[in-house]
């Protein structure tokens, strides 16, 4: 789905993501590169406008936060534009039972593919019996497609092929409807190649004899701004409620789902995503959002820190590692920090490029035995490990639950890593590296 927008955005992100300071220039640059994205993907040129001038004001705007760069920071303020350009937090139904559902738009967009899609995923989201009512009778081979797909999925349906009467065939296919206890009606109408008067006035005549809850149009995403402008049209005529964009597992580039919403004010509900009655899903802007910029696992990271890491606490703890006064209570201040950004794996899943890295199954596990052992010291023993002798240690590991020689790994751990903090402080790259390298083999601090 949109894979050139995607490659794009992701192209001009993926330089700035990393940079450690942002200036006007590279800013600028970016952001072009945003705004030519944007318009290459068939966004209204106001809709793009738009979009880089609010990333930049919340660029100016925003506190730099400890534990991400700034370019992090940026791609997360982007994510946050484009879910808002997508529609947030709008896509649910009308809770009416039953429920009505007249679905509208041009001929080929969809609508009685998305018509029996719809029934199919309503089933599963908790209506028990979803029916379907052929409105169409310009071509007689639309009621049959209508009826095949609705035996296909077991959704109950009406049509008359000896009526040419809509509105009749609508009020009947909604008594009988009523009569088989439906709790969500589904219309599908007739479309033509363009918007004209006739359609409009038969489906306004239509929605004023079956007063339906929901108004749907079934708009083709491939069309880019041309679908923008056909919702544009229908939404005067028969304000609509929602909009079901498909095709969007085509060539579509995406133009059509960023501008609609906020040229139209009518939220998009649905996406088809194939031929099958199974390719449709509810629209979630948030999920759209990340995979068109690719890089939800920095989103997750820059939502992480703002949520969860205690700014000051960061501080405090990268100046005791600078000066080399990190003891064992701060290693367990450090630890408490990072369980409370969830999961080892999780947490490295975020980090850009470390994402394929595998923890050890039992990573998770040794952290909190290292906790545990930890735990059981008392301050003076964390503050002081040098005063840990025999008799201390066995007492410890009894109240860990763990053997002392786990004690006494975690103990000659830490001391490697004081002597690296001490080397670090007294600018001992090379040593400090081969001490890594040294450390690495023996599979390095527990949990880290
Ligand atoms: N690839 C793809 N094709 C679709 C999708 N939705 C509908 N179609 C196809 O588009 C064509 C027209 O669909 P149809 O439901 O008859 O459109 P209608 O004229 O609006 O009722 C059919 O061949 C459908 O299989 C979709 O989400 N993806
Ligand atoms: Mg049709």
């Amino acid at each position: 789905m949109f894979e050139s927008l995607t490659d794009k955005l992701s192209s001009a992100l993926r330089n700035l993501r990393g940079v450690g300071k942002l200036t006007e220039e590279n800013m600028a640059d970016a952001l072009k590169e945003v705004r030519t994205a944007l318009l290459a993907a068939d966004v209204h040129f106001k809709v793009a406008r738009e979009f880089v001038e609010r990333v930049q004001t919340q660029c100016a705007g925003q506190e730099v936060l400890k534990g991400v760069t700034p370019g992090q920071q940026i791609v997360k303020i982007i994510n946050d534009e484009l879910v808002r350009l997508l529609g947030e937090g709008e896509t649910g139904l009308s809770p009416a039972r039953p429920l009505k559902i007249l679905m509208v738009g041009l001929q080929g967009a969809g609508k009685t593919t998305t018509t029996a899609k719809l029934g199919r995923h309503l089933r599963k989201k908790g209506y028990t019996t979803p029916f379907v009512v052929a409105c169409d009778v310009q071509r007689p081979a639309a009621i049959d497609q209508l009826e095949i797909l609705a035996q296909q999925e077991e959704i109950g349906f009406y049509g008359d092929r000896g009526s040419k009467d809509v509105i009749a065939i609508g009020a009947a296919g909604l008594a009988e409807a009523h009569r088989q206890n439906a709790d969500v009606i589904l219309f599908d109408t007739a479309g033509r190649l363009q918007i004209d008067t006739n359609l409009i006035e038969e489906v306004q005549r239509l929605r004023a004899k079956i007063q339906p809850d929901e108004v749907l149009l079934v708009a083709d995403g491939a069309l880019g701004q041309e679908a923008v402008n056909v919702a544009k049209a229908f939404h005067e005529a028969l304000q609509l409620t929602g909009l079901v964009l498909t095709k969007l597992d085509g060539d579509a580039r995406g133009g059509a789902a960023l501008s609609i919403k906020s040229i139209t004010g009518v939220p998009i509900k649905f996406v088809g995503t194939g031929e099958k009655t199974a390719d449709f899903d509810t629209f979630y802007p948030d999920r759209l959002a990340s995979r068109i910029l690719g890089m939800g696992d920095v989103v997750s990271l820059v939502e992480k820190a703002q949520e969860n890491i205690d700014q000051k606490e960061a501080e405090k703890m990268a100046e005791k590692l600078r000066k080399a006064d990190f003891n064992l209570e701060d290693f367990l201040a450090q630890m408490q920090q990072i369980k409370k950004m969830g999961s080892m794996q999780s947490i490295m899943g975020m980090m850009p490029g470390m994402s394929g890295v595998e923890l050890p199954d039992d990573s998770e596990k040794q952290l909190g035995r290292t906790e545990a052992i930890i735990k059981s010291m008392t301050l003076q023993e964390r503050r002081k490990p040098e005063i840990l002798n025999g008799s201390r240690r066995l007492r410890i590991a009894n109240g860990a639950g763990v053997k002392v020689v786990e004690v006494n790994q975690l103990l000659k751990q830490f001391q490697q890593m004081q002597k690296m903090m001490k080397m670090m402080k007294g600018g001992g790259a090379k040593k400090m590296m081969r001490q890594m390298e040294a450390m690495k083999g023996r599979g390095g601090f527990p949990g880290m």
